[in-house]
């Protein structure tokens, strides 16, 4: 089926999902968030446990985290799948055999006090192959607070952007993100199209590998923001086999099945193949509850 989201994803890289998580998952990812992130956000990144997938220096934790280890139920990916961001993925995609990449998938404060976190401008594909069996959309949520953009740090975007990887920015502006800056020309060519969202809680913002887009804290920000951010790519030979090679978690989402990690040892990942499970997948919604 032809879907105007799709197409304006393919035109301008991103696309705005309203409304796409319910209310009772939105409340308790967002408690869980808020509490898995006060655990760390005070530390240095030198006092956080090895192992443990988690950035001080961006205040943002891996999504497996959110979970107990040993009962990974992934809430936000199950949330997405079940929502009608789903056949926005399926449809850039042009396949219903998706895997969700869990090392970069992410919940995340950026507070307006902390400008240092602000991304710079950056293409999330800089670490894939430079191929169409890699393409990859990401989800982004909004959990926090009722709107980002008037009061709270947001995202801006360039629509439109030219479909190839960047190269990266040689004097970054904040030295934390040398490996992700976009250059400044390439960003400069598009200069005029930047567009700063403003994002309703519950909304998605859908982007894919090339989007350039940063972090947006500005003077007049006053509350800190949560949010998530969620990876998927087409589940084939090539992306099956490098994340393997890179004994990187993942999620496959098939028409009549999906297997999740059935353990994430991050201390020994490299190690080892990481072994996967069928996932019970129960009627709609109801797999929240047991869950709550
Ligand atoms: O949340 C932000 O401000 C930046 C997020 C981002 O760059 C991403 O999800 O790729």
């Amino acid at each position: 089926m032809r879907s105007a989201l799709v197409d304006l994803l393919r035109h301008d890289q991103y696309v705005q999902v309203p409304d796409v998580i319910d209310r009772a998952a939105l409340t308790e990812i967002t408690k869980r968030t808020r509490s898995m992130l006060g655990r760390y956000a005070s530390r240095h990144q030198a006092d956080i446990p090895p192992g443990i997938p988690y950035s001080v220096a961006q205040r943002m934790a891996c999504m497996t985290m959110i979970d107990d280890p040993d009962d990974l139920q992934f809430p936000v990916i199950r949330a997405i799948r079940e929502s009608r961001v789903w056949p926005v993925i399926t449809g850039y995609l042009k396949t219903r055999s998706i895997l969700c990449l869990i090392p970069i998938s992410s919940v995340r404060v950026v507070a307006p006090t902390e400008p240092g976190v602000a991304l710079p401008f950056h293409q999330d594909g800089f670490g894939l192959p430079e191929d169409a069996a890699y393409d990859m959309v990401s989800v982004w949520l909004l959990l926090d607070p009722a709107m980002c953009g008037p009061a709270a740090p947001t995202m801006e975007f360039i629509p439109g952007a030219p479909r190839r990887t960047f190269p990266l920015e040689p004097n970054p502006s904040n030295p934390l993100f040398k490996y992700s800056q976009a250059a400044n020309a390439d960003i400069a060519a598009l200069d005029g199209r930047r567009t700063m969202l403003t994002i309703k809680q519950g909304d998605a913002v859908v982007f894919t590998r090339y989007a350039p887009h940063r972090t947006v804290i500005a003077p007049h920000h006053d509350t800190p923001r949560y949010s998530a951010e969620v990876r998927f790519l087409a589940s084939n030979p090539q992306t099956v086999e490098l994340f393997r090679q890179r004994d990187n978690p993942v999620m496959m989402f098939e028409p009549r099945r999906t297997l999740a990690p059935a353990s994430i040892d991050w201390a020994a990942s490299g190690k080892s193949a990481i072994p996967m499970r069928a996932l019970p997948w129960p009627k709609r919604g109801s797999w929240l509850n047991s869950w709550l």
